[in-house]
């Protein structure tokens, strides 16, 4: 059943991940992860989402520190940040139990440069006072799309690489809870 009153929502970081992926050497397929995600939606339907790019976890600590000096320049851009507005109201209209497909238009932040995604996702009420968002289609981000490419070519001449691919596709599971 739905909550009786309206209270902004924040996330749950322990219980939220959000995935991406790299190609190296054309067919080399690895999957990474941002440790420490934090968000909120607003009653007014102002939902972000803030990526701290120091947590990027690549499972190698040689390869972390070079994507957050060479590929991120966390110094200057430490955050990720995506936003978008939604209907409050819709979102808690989801009944408990249910999942419910959304449209979004959502502007991301990465490295200075704005873009929008346009996507689907789902919506699943856990319960009155938790959601569960995810994308439905896989996030294709191309990395020219934000002056990423010059960090990137730094990284395949450190690792001496042939290649490393510009595109890099990115899941999202997000839980937010009301207080
Ligand atoms: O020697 P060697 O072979 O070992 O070499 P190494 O492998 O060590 O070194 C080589 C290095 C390699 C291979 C790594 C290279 C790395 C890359 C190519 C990765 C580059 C990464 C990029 C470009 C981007 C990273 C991703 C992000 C910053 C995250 C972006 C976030 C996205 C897309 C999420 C968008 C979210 C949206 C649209 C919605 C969010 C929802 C809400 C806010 C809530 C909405 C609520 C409701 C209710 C609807």
């Amino acid at each position: 059943s739905e909550p009786q009153i309206s209270l902004p929502y924040v996330l749950d970081s322990n219980n939220s991940s959000l995935y991406f992926v790299s190609t190296k050497k054309e067919h080399t397929v690895e999957t990474h992860t941002f440790r420490t995600l934090s968000g909120d939606i607003s009653l007014d339907g102002d939902a972000r989402l803030s990526i701290d790019l120091s947590s990027v976890d690549t499972g190698v600590e040689t390869r972390d520190g070079r994507m957050k000096e060479h590929l991120f320049d966390i110094n200057t851009y430490p955050l990720a940040q995506v936003s978008l507005s939604l209907d409050y109201d819709t979102v808690k209209a989801v009944p408990a139990g249910t999942t419910q497909e959304m449209e979004i238009s959502a502007t991301l932040n990465l490295y200075g440069v704005d873009i929008q995604i346009d996507t689907q996702v789902q919506v699943s009420r856990l319960s009155s006072s938790r959601i569960l968002v995810q994308n439905i289609q896989p996030i294709l981000l191309n990395a020219t799309d934000f002056g990423l490419e010059a960090g990137i070519e730094t990284l395949r001449t450190l690792a001496n690489l042939t290649s490393i691919s510009y595109a890099v596709p990115v899941n999202f599971n997000l839980v937010f809870q009301t207080q």
